[in-house]
């Protein structure tokens, strides 16, 4: 199989796992039940699930016995999902559409919409510690990794710090502080806890970890550009709207053909840390590419 072909067969492979796997532990919960169709609309609305795939990947380079990572991989995707659901909210970024489909709190209402939030951050937790494939050391270190990478120190202090600096003029250095905050710390989260689980050394991980870096970067960038290029710009707030003006972006600040180069030296960047890490990386090399060349 060429490359491509490999890369692809390896997305929906774990893509449609990881759908089975969230609604296996969904839809047996017995809890009331607007709030499970409201947890449940969530995870089934068209994501990509590139964490739990990332996830997988990492964990690949080391270990083929998948069923080490599944519980991380969907506890991952529970706390992007509810990360995505919180971000959506009025008091948030107030959008009634995600995926080109109405939002939880439009779909259901506000208090709903919290409350799955809330339901799905916990029940990652939970899931990981009652996962029978780990030892109690891997259980505290993937719950350690996960809620340091999610929480007031990771993603939810990218969220603030996002608000905080809406309608300001940011430095590069501050916007990428952000993102890193934001959305690079579940990316890292994913390609640590996979390499860990599977099994590498400490010098591979600090490789790994790097790479995730560049990795966030690079699928940033290009949300970034897709938004002023993409279907998102279709679909999405028009350019040149205020509240796109009011957005801190690689374009914004660098102008596409900027963001592009930028982009580039990620990518670069990225690969040399892969081939530092010393393992069967080739999907992680083919993911590179895909988080660079992504359409949506
Ligand atoms: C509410 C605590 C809290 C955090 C929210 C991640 C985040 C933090 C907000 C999302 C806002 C946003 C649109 C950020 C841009 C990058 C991003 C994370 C896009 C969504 O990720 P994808 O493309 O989503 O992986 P899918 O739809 O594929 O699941």
């Amino acid at each position: 199989m060429i490359v491509q072909e490999k890369l692809n067969h390896f997305i929906n492979t774990n893509r449609e796992l990881i759908g089975q796997e969230l609604q296996y532990h969904l839809k047996q919960l017995d809890i009331p039940e607007q709030l499970k169709a409201s947890m449940i609309y969530s995870t089934e609305a068209g994501g990509k699930r590139l964490r739990p795939i990332l996830l997988m990947a990492s964990f690949d380079a080391y270990n083929h016995d998948n069923n080490k990572v599944l519980s991380s991989a969907v506890a991952l995707e529970m706390i992007h999902t509810y990360s995505l659901i919180h971000d959506d909210l009025p008091a948030m970024d107030d959008d009634d559409l995600r995926r080109g489909q109405p939002t939880n709190h439009i779909k259901f209402d506000e208090a709903t919409a919290i409350l799955a939030g809330d339901g799905l951050l916990t029940l990652s937790f939970e899931l990981i510690s009652n996962d029978l494939h780990l030892t109690d050391g891997e259980k505290v270190q993937i719950i350690q990794l996960l809620s340091t990478a999610s929480g007031p120190k990771g993603m939810v202090a990218g969220q603030i710090r996002d608000m905080e600096a809406e309608r300001k003029a940011v430095t590069l250095e501050e916007l990428e502080t952000i993102h890193t905050l934001k959305t690079g710390e579940l990316f890292r989260f994913a390609i640590r806890s996979g390499a860990y689980l599977g099994g590498a050394t400490n010098e591979q991980i600090k490789h790994l970890d790097q790479f995730a870096h560049y990795l966030g970067l690079i699928f940033q960038v290009q949300d970034d550009i897709l938004d002023v290029t993409g279907d998102a710009a279709k679909i999405g707030k028009p350019v040149g709207s205020d509240e796109a003006n009011d957005k801190n972006t690689y374009v914004k600040l660098l102008g596409i053909e900027g963001a592009v180069e930028k982009k580039e030296n990620y990518v670069t960047k990225a690969k040399k840390e892969l081939s530092d890490a010393d393992a069967d990386t080739s999907h992680l090399m083919s993911l590179v590419d895909y988080f660079s060349k992504r359409d949506h």
